[in-house]
């Protein structure tokens, strides 16, 4: 096997399917095939963020405009825009209360970006905009020099996907590149009755569970695979005592599979777990910690009116 020739996806999956416990890093979910389950999970009654976000910013947006604490013109600059649906909420309020700044979503897809900036022109003609293909972190050393201040927004409750360290580290990384006073929007779940989000992440559809499928159709195709997808079930658990939902595939017999791509052959017990997704819901107090530790300070949360979900304002100190 050469190595040096292995794709990120190759060289993840060998060494998470090669740990002691097994994991697969669950940003994989996302190819074409994953991002349109993950469409179909947006739309379910059960999986309660997206509606939540959309009520935030179709009733408050003009109150999170005047908590912004610079004054026009300024940059909004999204990480992770995904179809701008839910963004364009809020670019249309801001226009509405005329706001004048520049749109600047960043995103390593270029097709998506291509079809967000058709999305948004379409509906918004007025809104100038400045798509920015690449990295995140690459594109914001490169904007490091500008005058003009910046409301970063992280939205849809991403930041729930990575464990603490990882969370304080990539927001450390945002904060570094950005100017004191520029002001983070970021979605966040919170903690809520734990049948509510046992139900969001294990809903009667099955659509969560092809979402996690989809995991091992990836290593069959991408990586010339063997594996027997019946063979596998899906598995989901909240803690309501520390507010992470884990979620795994489980084998449901003692079974191996062979990759041509990693010429390697892989085994499972029976009932042994694969970790395929962290999604954590925060209490208040530990996002004001969150905000604290990595150099910023919490303006204002804007919540649903259960609730169930928060688009907390924090600025650079
Ligand atoms: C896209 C990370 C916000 O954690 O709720 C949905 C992904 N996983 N159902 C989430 C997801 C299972 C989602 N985020």
């Amino acid at each position: 096997m050469n190595t040096s020739t292995l794709t990120p996806f190759a060289e993840d999956i060998l060494e998470g399917l090669k740990a002691e416990e097994k994991y697969i890093p669950s940003k994989y979910f996302y190819d074409d095939n994953g991002s349109r389950i993950f469409m179909q999970i947006m739309k379910m009654p059960e999986y309660y963020p997206t509606g939540c976000e959309f009520e935030i910013l179709t009733g408050q947006s003009g109150n999170i405009l005047d908590s912004l604490q610079f004054k026009s013109p300024f940059n909004i600059v999204e990480f992770g825009s995904g179809d701008g649906m839910k963004t364009r909420q809020m670019l249309k309020a801001f226009l509405d209360k005329g706001a004048d700044f520049t749109y600047i979503p960043i995103d390593i897809s270029q097709e998506a970006l291509d079809a967000l900036e058709k999305n948004i022109t379409s509906v918004l003609p007025e809104v100038k905009m400045n798509p920015k293909t690449g990295d995140y972190f690459e594109v914001l050393e490169n904007m490091q020099d500008t005058k003009t201040p910046n409301l970063f927004l992280f939205m849809g409750g991403n930041i729930g996907n990575y464990l603490h360290d990882e969370a304080a580290e990539l927001l450390k990384k945002f904060n570094a590149g950005m100017k004191k006073g520029d002001m983070l929007l970021m979605g966040m779940d919170l903690q809520k009755n734990p049948r509510i989000v046992q139900k969001a992440y294990d809903d009667p559809h099955g659509i969560t569970k092809a979402f996690n499928m989809n995991l091992l159709k990836r290593i069959n195709t991408e990586l010339d695979a063997d594996i027997n997808l019946d063979q596998f079930d899906f598995y989901s658990f909240y803690n309501p005592e520390n507010g992470e939902v884990h979620t795994y595939l489980i084998s449901l017999k003692k079974q191996r599979f062979y990759s041509k791509v990693l010429d390697s052959e892989f085994t499972f017990d029976k009932d042994e777990m694969i970790w395929t997704e962290l999604s954590k819901k925060f209490s208040l107090q530990e996002i004001s910690g969150l905000a604290k530790e990595t150099g910023f300070e919490v303006v204002k949360n804007f919540m649903d009116c259960r609730h169930y979900f928060t688009d907390t304002l924090w600025i650079k100190k």
